[in-house]
């Protein structure tokens, strides 16, 4: 990103956290406490998410328990959920950033600590299924192998003295609230990544919030930077999503003059729930027309307040007309920044106009380019 920013302090090792922060395990925990809760005729409705978020087993069952007023101990729960939940371990998914993160650490030999609230053998077993992870980790330490979980600083304090680093020469990466309030009460550097949207302003006790992994700047905690932006892009492994054009509140083109093409968001909640909210570009195929360069917004856009998450592409080229309806393809090939907030309509304009300089420029690099002929765009059975 163009934006310096100050040191803010030289650490020593970086302690991760492991669900919501390196894992998309909401993903699984939702569909599972889904089909459970169907067996005692509830329906989840995803509410708990936030009252579950960075607690240990026994506690979410504790809370889900008591709301959905289930008629069997949080011990029986606990006993029914588990196999279930082993299940899915292989199917989370590492959230973006995370592969690159510890690598990153790991190239340049700073000290790793895995902390979770969640116990031994489920993170033994999630890490499994993500690759070279275990080997990067040179502490791994667990919720049912300290005296208490986050909030309380143990997990942290019992990481830092199995490292042989002093606490405050260790940076914590979070994406809970608990898992933030723990790693300041253990006296260590905090940077929050929240997983739950639009809770920002929770997180006041963390020493730098960012929107995702891929905004981490490692060079601000004295460790060396990710070398892998590109002309303001940051390559990813390529992603796809497609459907026909729907209407939306018709703002863009009104308000803004720079319309978007909206996806419905039905069948693809997963797709948006694991990629963070910011703007990305990439190539977009529209049926009958052809492939254009695409920079578009992915979240709540702050500046309008929406209450859902959408995905809004700009396809960079001049239509005649409207194409409602029609089908659209996208191959999300890079990341530009995260999400903001504007102060006023025309700097939210200014700072859209440089995103689609960037996305034009960029598509031009081979790296880029190459994707224009992904087969996700071709083939006429759209
Ligand atoms: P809505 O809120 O319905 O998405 P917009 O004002 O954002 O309305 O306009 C988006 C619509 O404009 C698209 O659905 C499409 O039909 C049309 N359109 C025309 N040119 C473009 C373009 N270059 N990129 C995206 N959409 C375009
Ligand atoms: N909206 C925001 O509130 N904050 C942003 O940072 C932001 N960035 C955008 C970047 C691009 C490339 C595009 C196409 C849109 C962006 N918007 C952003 C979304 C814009 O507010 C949205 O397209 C309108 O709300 C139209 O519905
Ligand atoms: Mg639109």
């Amino acid at each position: 990103m163009s934006t310096a920013k100050a040191l803010k302090k030289v650490v020593a090792a970086v302690i991760l956290d492991l669900d919501g922060t390196l894992i998309h395990t909401d993903g699984i925990l939702g569909d599972v406490l889904k089909a459970l809760l169907l067996k005692y005729g509830k329906q989840w409705d995803g509410r708990e998410a936030q009252k579950i978020v960075g607690k240990t087993p026994l506690e979410e069952a504790t809370i889900v328990v008591e709301d959905y007023e289930l008629p069997c101990s949080t011990d029986e729960f606990v006993t029914q959920i588990t196999p279930l939940l082993y299940d899915q371990f292989c199917n989370i998914k590492a959230l973006p950033g995370a592969n690159r993160l510890i690598k990153h650490l790991s190239d340049h030999n700073v000290p790793l600590a895995l902390a979770s609230n969640s116990p031994r053998a489920y993170v033994e077993s999630k890490i499994s299924y993500q690759q070279g992870w275990k080997e990067s980790f040179s502490v791994i330490i667990a919720g049912d192998e300290v005296r208490a979980g986050k909030p309380s600083p143990d997990i942290f304090l019992e990481a830092a003295k199995r490292l042989g680093i002093e606490p405050s020469r260790c940076l914590v990466i979070e994406d809970s609230l608990p898992g933030v309030t723990g790693g300041k009460a253990a006296g260590m550097e905090v940077v929050a990544v929240p997983s739950i949207p639009k809770q920002t302003h929770l997180y006041i006790a963390a020493d730098e919030v960012i929107s995702s992994l891929l905004d981490l700047q490692p060079e601000l905690w004295g460790i060396p930077p990710f070398d892998d932006w590109i002309d303001g892009t940051l390559p990813l492994e390529t992603w796809h999503i497609g459907g026909p054009v729907v209407k939306g509140f018709g703002r863009g083109s009104k308000v803004l003059g720079i319309p978007t093409a909206n996806l419905s968001t039905k069948g693809y909640s997963a797709l948006l729930s694991e990629h963070p909210s910011g703007v990305y570009f990439g190539w977009a195929r529209l049926s009958t027309q052809g492939v254009y360069k695409m920079v578009m917004s992915i979240g709540w856009n702050p500046y309008f307040n929406n209450t859902e998450k959408t995905i809004e592409p700009w396809l960079l080229h001049e239509f005649d007309g409207d194409f409602y309806g029609e089908e659209l393809r996208l191959v999300i090939v890079g990341y530009i920044r995260p999400e903001a907030n504007f102060t006023s309509l025309e700097s939210l304009i200014a700072k859209i106009h440089e995103d689609r300089r960037i996305a034009e420029r960029a598509l031009d690099i081979p790296l880029y380019l190459k994707y224009k002929d992904d087969p996700y765009l071709k083939g006429s059975s759209l």
